[in-house]
């Protein structure tokens, strides 16, 4: 048997010899002879340079942004592809605590591949070019890293949108807005998040701040431009959800933190998308995803996502009706 499957390989391996492939490199490596390969030489440095040179650049410009998104999971993501497709004018932040970007939306619930989405957001799948199975009510893509994958690499080739990754937002920059006490949000408190997750342990180690734009270099408004707003979407509690709407209610003494409540999927999607956009008791501060529902005490959905992508896209749009008015 061992005799026979020798042949059999060394057939194949002949054949593959004769068929020219057509692969990326076939230009350099011309007759399948990768014995000469090389790449072109480097310093180390210069890989050194070639990454903080441009990250630094990126910190420098996006101190000021138009738009801060907090986390990157399905609704931020969905928020941030809105915001930078129709405005790419508008420097878009999205800060991200963990190392990888998409939150909840790699798997389709528990460790499932599959992602359900109810009608009509397949729409939005239809915009992004994302196929999927189409049953009636529902449409099921048939991996939630697809929708991920694509929603996230199209945001990230918009030249306006930075995504700060292993990097978690700490506080919420706060000024006054008005003669009766009321506030606007300013920007965001940042850190390393293995930083943040090292405060108690470690002394002193102060974060760094994203302003947004409408500032003069005194600090004071300059009315003849827009003020920028920060959208948060950092999901339902956990050790890092829920983050701005925890941090509102010690900010907006009007407002008590309501909580998620158990999961009803007909209630909790139009709940979530009702209660998402922009935030009455903070200027400048909108809400998407599932953090709306522990804002405003809806019921959570479990593993269906067309609210995640709806919530973005409404919070979305009336960012861009704030930019163009
Ligand atoms: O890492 C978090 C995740 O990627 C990130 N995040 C949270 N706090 C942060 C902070 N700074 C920076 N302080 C932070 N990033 O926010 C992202 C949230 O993504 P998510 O997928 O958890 O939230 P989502 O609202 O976009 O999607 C929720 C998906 C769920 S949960 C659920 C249920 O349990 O019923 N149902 C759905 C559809």
């Amino acid at each position: 048997a061992t005799e026979v499957s020798t042949v059999t390989d060394t057939q194949a391996q002949l054949q593959l010899n004769s068929t020219p492939i057509n692969h990326a490199l076939s230009d350099v490596v011309k007759t399948d002879d990768w014995s000469d390969f090389a790449f072109r030489p480097i310093r180390e440095s210069t890989v050194s340079r070639a990454m903080t040179s441009r990250y630094f650049h990126d910190l420098d410009k996006f101190a000021v942004s138009d738009v801060v998104i907090i986390g990157c999971g399905s609704s931020g993501m969905s928020a941030a592809y809105v915001i930078a497709k129709n405005r790419p004018d508008l420097k878009v932040a999205i800060i991200e605590a963990n190392v990888a970007p998409g939150g909840g939306a790699w798997l389709g619930g528990q460790l499932f591949s599959a992602m359900v989405m109810r009608k009509p957001a397949d729409l939005f799948l239809n915009e992004l070019e994302i196929p999927y199975e189409d049953e009636g009510d529902y449409v099921v893509v048939k991996h939630a890293a697809l929708f991920t994958s694509t929603v996230l690499s199209k945001v990230l080739q918009f030249p306006n949108v930075k995504l700060f990754n292993a990097t978690a937002v700490e506080d919420l920059v706060t000024r006054p807005a008005g003669p009766n006490g009321e506030i606007t949000v300013a920007g965001v408190v940042t850190n390393w998040t293995l930083v943040t997750q090292h405060h108690d342990d470690q002394c002193c180690m102060d974060p760094n701040v994203i302003e947004l734009s409408g500032y003069k270099n005194d600090g004071t408004r300059d009315p003849s431009k827009k003020h920028g707003v920060v959208l948060s979407t950092t999901g339902h509690d956990g050790p890092f959800g829920a983050f701005s709407a925890k941090r509102i209610v010690a900010i907006d003494t009007n407002k008590k933190l309501l909580g998620m409540k158990g999961l009803d999927m007909n209630n909790a999607e139009a709940g979530v998308v009702k209660g998402a956009g922009s935030y009455s008791g903070v200027e400048s501060m909108y809400f998407a995803g599932m953090e709306v529902a522990e804002l405003e005490g809806c019921n959570r959905m479990g593993p269906t996502f067309g609210a995640m992508a709806v919530s973005g896209i409404k919070a979305g749009e009336e960012i861009l009706k704030h930019f163009a008015n």
